[in-house]
């Protein structure tokens, strides 16, 4: 067995074992995490282990804590009393916020967080590391670890409840889920650092597998001319969303869609040579559509397979469970995911719905922006189509340049004011390829950055922003988002053209 914890900074293990403390000592919990695939993955670990603990406890997630939900959670808190409240996947850049409006409680005796996002200033990783025990932080990155590909927050969450029993082992998969759904294994090839040694646990334990197939999704699940069809990652010009193509494409290469039952044939069911022909065809229509043999070598991958979920789901491969759960997220039902990830089968059908519904939308907004719905800005591509809901905007505009149906020689950002939330706010994300990175683009400092000019200039908060170098966000008021837009790609403008 990988002695995981071993492997881990002196100075973080020292916090996780206060983390465990304080939970020992706790009577009453309250966790609350973010609505992502890693924030879900990463609370229905808390939640899991705190059951095995035996302790009384109550869940949220929350979109993202910033200074409006901050007085929702606190009001929560105030309502159900807890001595131990837990922040999963995020927290460490509202830490501020967190002092202030939770923290404060009388009742209250100890907070965690457990996060793997920079925090906001980087000059206080030092005094944070000093701080008082009421407040517990762990994240990766006060330890000299890796935050976008080191471990996710669902890994964090792992390593907390590791310490707390060796009995948690089983959860390392629902850690890699958390992983995968943050794109930690898509920085280089497959899992690196403390993700890999997770995985590995997880193998060692029996809990995972992993196996080298077509890294499209649905391979267990969806019938071969679906599985097609709705595949976006690559996008696959005159096959993704077309149904009649995807048959055709199928017929042309002598694959047969049914079996001798009369019932659909699914990937996992077809034999080397099926395989061997449809992976040479798609090879073939992305060299000449893309020109570009890594995203073609792309289509075969490592596979991670949970071996402990039901045979022919979606969460039985890391890769679809973690776009399940983002799905019932963007959906505004991420305790849909919660409870899918705790196994509760009364959930699973609402969960797969979900999904299907978030597919079927993403492969519409995918044909939206082929036809062109996108403009070109001086520091960025910029998406803003209100046909695209705000809860898929983020992925959509990822997978467009991952697909190229965007150019990834500047960053993209897109906004919509298709919400369904009242709020005076609107959602902004930004992804920007690595090359980029390397040329310094931070998408992160320069939302933050320009956000908090904005905020010193009309002396209140207008902008909010977070995230990562490569994959970013802010919420902005929507009377400042065309000013927020021109500031940031001049932003980038100016480091693009050194
Ligand atoms: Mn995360």
């Amino acid at each position: 067995m990988v002695e995981l914890l071993e492997s881990i900074p002196d100075s973080m293990m020292l916090l996780l074992k206060d983390a465990v403390q304080a939970v020992k000592q706790s009577t009453k919990v309250m966790a609350f995490s973010h609505i992502d695939a890693d924030g879900i993955s990463a609370l229905a670990i808390v939640v899991s282990a705190l059951q095995r603990e035996k302790k009384q406890f109550e869940w949220r997630n929350i979109h993202q804590i910033n200074s409006e939900t901050i007085i929702e959670i606190s009001q929560e808190i105030q309502k159900y009393e807890p001595d131990l409240v837990i922040f999963s996947d995020f927290g460490t850049g509202q830490i501020e916020l967190i002092r202030n409006h939770v923290t404060t409680f009388e009742f209250l005796k100890r907070t965690i967080i457990l996060d793997h996002h920079l925090p906001q200033d980087e000059d206080s990783i030092v005094t944070e590391l000093a701080s008082s025990n009421k407040l517990i932080e762990i994240n990766p990155c006060h330890h000299e670890l890796n935050g976008s590909y080191d471990i996710s927050g669902a890994g964090v969450a792992f390593l907390f409840a590791l310490a707390l029993s060796k009995e948690n082992t089983d959860l390392a998969a629902l850690a890699i889920v958390g992983a995968t759904g943050d794109l930690q294994d898509y920085y280089g090839k497959g899992f690196s650092g403390i993700n890999k040694k997770i995985l590995e646990l997880g193998i060692a334990a029996g809990y995972l597998k992993v196996t080298r197939d077509l890294t499209f999704f649905g391979i267990n699940t969806r019938p071969l001319p679906y599985l097609l069809q709705y595949n976006t990652d690559p996008y696959l010009p005159g096959i993704t969303g077309d149904e009649e193509a995807c048959f055709k494409f199928l017929r042309d290469l002598n694959i047969n869609l049914k079996d001798a039952h009369d019932e659909w044939r699914v990937w996992v069911d077809l034999d080397n040579d099926e395989k061997q022909r449809i992976i040479q065809r798609l090879i073939q229509l992305i060299i000449a559509t893309y020109n570009d043999p890594l995203m073609a070598s792309g289509l075969i991958g490592d596979v991670v397979i949970l071996t402990q979920r039901p045979e022919k789901t979606e969460m039985r491969n890391a890769k679809e469970f973690s776009t399940l759960l983002n799905a019932c997220g963007r959906n505004r039902k991420p305790e849909v995911g919660v409870k899918v990830s705790l196994g509760d089968s009364e959930a699973i059908p609402t969960g797969r719905y979900l999904l299907q519904q978030h597919r079927q939308n993403l492969a519409q907004a995918l044909r939206l922006l082929e036809n062109g719905r996108y403009v070109s800005m001086p520091g960025c591509y910029l998406v803003d189509d209100p046909e695209i809901p705000d809860t898929i905007i983020g992925v959509v505009i990822g997978m467009a340049q991952g697909s190229r149906i965007i150019p990834i020689d500047k960053p993209v950002i897109g906004i919509s004011s298709n919400s369904s939330e009242d709020s005076p706010l609107v959602k902004l994300s930004g992804r920007a390829h690595k090359n980029l990175i390397k040329r310094g683009i931070n998408l992160k400092e320069t939302f933050v950055s320009v956000a908090e000019i904005m905020n010193e200039t009309y002396g209140v908060l207008v902008a909010e922003a977070g995230g990562h170098p490569m994959a970013a966000g802010a919420f902005i008021h929507k009377d400042h988002v065309v000013e927020f837009l021109k500031r940031s790609s001049q932003h980038m403008a100016e480091i693009l053209t050194g």
